[in-house]
């Protein structure tokens, strides 16, 4: 067994590692790793330590909401793309033995790649606060290719294997035990991060890369090596403006724009991006040897995350982003300097004139976001006045809030009575997921995407992603309403 004494994986008695662990050292596992693959991701943690440092210290309490310095400089995301729905199966399980599962279905297709995603993160509050580490994971869609294209990629892709046989014993004995020794844990954490590294050895000729290239440079990533290396890891920054400036000043070449919603609105998250790397590749050229080619994919990403919203602020969140990339298309048109200088002032404008809430109180006094309820000191002593408001709960008209996911007008009303008196404090719930039009931003802006195929292709296929799953993806928006409504009865339900 690799690296595995048999005394050690028969003894029943052996401690298992909590998932929280396996998952906190297998990103930071994977930040030292990519640290020495792409240098300025190193460069970037240090810039965004300071800016969270000198944040933090200019708005003392934060640490309640967000927890230390240290918690938040370790927080970050990372994403990879595969090219086999066999592949997807083996890394849910993967993911599995961390506490990680999927959530959400990203169409990509709408933005012209062919892919389709989903998170892989934990779920419950409590693991999240320990460690939030969460992969985007996408997976090549062969049925948007044309049939010439289909047959190449599934050719190269046929006989690869990205994992290792001692990570596949690993999670097979994790199944059957119900988790892993500490010996165990470390040997997992280092056969799978084998998955994830970057091989500058390609599987295909630099001919067949070039064909993948001119139609999609995400199919010539995907198809074209022997695993699915790391292509960002983000870390989380608590001022992305004042990072997005300093990368700019240091002469980092970011994408033009923060996308997501302007800066200062506390919803969702905002991001931006380096351009990819040229790395060196080293193509074989069907005579025992190689030749020298580039490619270009791995990339650096910085993220500022704020208040989930529920389906009613979604929807207008939504509408002005459309709103946002029409005004940006006609930007775009005087010239990518105007772009640059405008795009930001614009987005702001229109979300200033038509988005409802400026700040977390009006997102939840309108009920467009998501938060969970607590007692405050005077709440946990004062248990007079919360009798009377429990007794109002339980005799309230259940009435729908409207739509899924909002707060019957009643249950809001007595949070709020409770909120005023300072019984009860209202704590946003964090955005834990992606945007699709983000993604998609991302994605195309680091790959030079030059897809003209998928034009006529474009359909969603949750199915299909799921199937390869091998189990649905949850669903966000329910896992935010669950923690909301959780805290709520732990409150007025007593
Ligand atoms: C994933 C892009 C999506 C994000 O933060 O929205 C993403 C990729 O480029 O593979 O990571
Ligand atoms: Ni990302």
């Amino acid at each position: 067994m690799q690296g595995t004494s048999s005394k050690e994986a028969s003894s029943a008695t052996q401690s298992i590692v909590p998932q929280h662990e396996i998952r906190d050292k297998f990103s930071r596992a994977m930040s030292d790793m990519y640290k020495k693959e792409v240098p300025l991701y190193g460069d970037l943690l240090e810039i965004v330590r300071g800016i969270n440092q000198e944040f933090m210290e200019q708005n003392p309490g934060l640490e309640d909401e967000l927890g230390s310095l240290d918690r938040v400089s370790e927080e970050r995301h990372g994403a990879i793309r595969l090219g086999k729905p066999e592949e997807l199966g083996t890394m849910a399980r993967l993911f599995n033995v961390m506490g990680m599962v999927p959530v959400g279905y990203y169409d990509l297709s709408v933005a012209n790649l062919p892919v389709h995603s989903t998170a892989f993160r934990p779920v419950d509050k409590d693991e999240l606060a320990k460690n939030p580490f969460r992969v985007f994971t996408s997976l090549l869609r062969t049925d948007l290719l044309d049939e010439e294209t289909r047959r190449q990629a599934e050719d190269s892709l046929r006989d690869r294997d990205i994992f290792t046989p001692g990570v596949r014993e690993l999670i097979d004995i994790h199944e059957a035990e119900g988790g892993l020794t500490p010996q165990q844990a470390d040997d997992f954490i280092r056969e799978a991060l084998e998955t994830f590294r970057w091989h500058n050895e390609a599987r295909v000729s630099q001919e067949q890369y070039e064909t993948f290239l001119k139609i999609s440079s995400l199919l010539a990533d995907i198809a074209s090596f022997k695993g699915p290396h790391i292509n960002h890891l983000t870390p989380r920054v608590l001022d992305i403006i004042a990072l997005h400036e300093k990368m700019q000043a240091m002469g980092i070449e970011t994408i033009p724009e923060v996308q997501g919603p302007p800066a200062g609105w506390p919803i969702l998250l905002q991001q931006t991006s380096f351009r990819a790397l040229v790395e060196t590749t080293r193509f074989p050229d069907g005579k025992g040897g190689f030749e020298e080619g580039r490619h270009r994919a791995r990339f650096g990403e910085i993220e500022q995350r704020h208040t989930a919203l529920k389906p009613q602020g979604m929807e207008i969140y939504d509408r002005l982003t459309a709103k946002g990339k029409e005004q940006g298309a006609e930007l775009k048109k005087q010239g990518e300097e105007v772009y640059r200088a405008r795009y930001q002032e614009m987005l702001a404008g229109i979300f200033d004139s038509e988005f409802p809430a400026r700040t977390n109180e009006e997102l939840r006094r309108q009920d467009l976001g998501y938060f969970t309820y607590e007692l405050t000191e005077k709440g946990r002593t004062d248990t007079g006045a919360l009798a009377e408001a429990r007794k109002a709960w339980k005799e309230r008209e259940r009435t729908d809030g409207g739509n899924g996911s909002g707060l019957d007008r009643q249950t809001r009303d007595i949070l709020e009575s409770l909120i005023v008196k300072g019984l009860v404090r209202a704590v946003p719930v964090t955005y834990e997921d992606f945007l699709p039009v983000s993604a998609a931003g991302i994605f195309k802006s680091n790959l030079d995407e030059r897809s003209g195929l998928m034009e006529s292709a474009q359909s969603s296929n949750r199915a299909l992603l799921e199937e390869a799953l091998g189990k649905p993806a949850g669903d966000y928006h329910t896992l935010y309403r669950e923690q909301e409504e959780q805290s709520i009865r732990d409150i007025l339900g007593g």
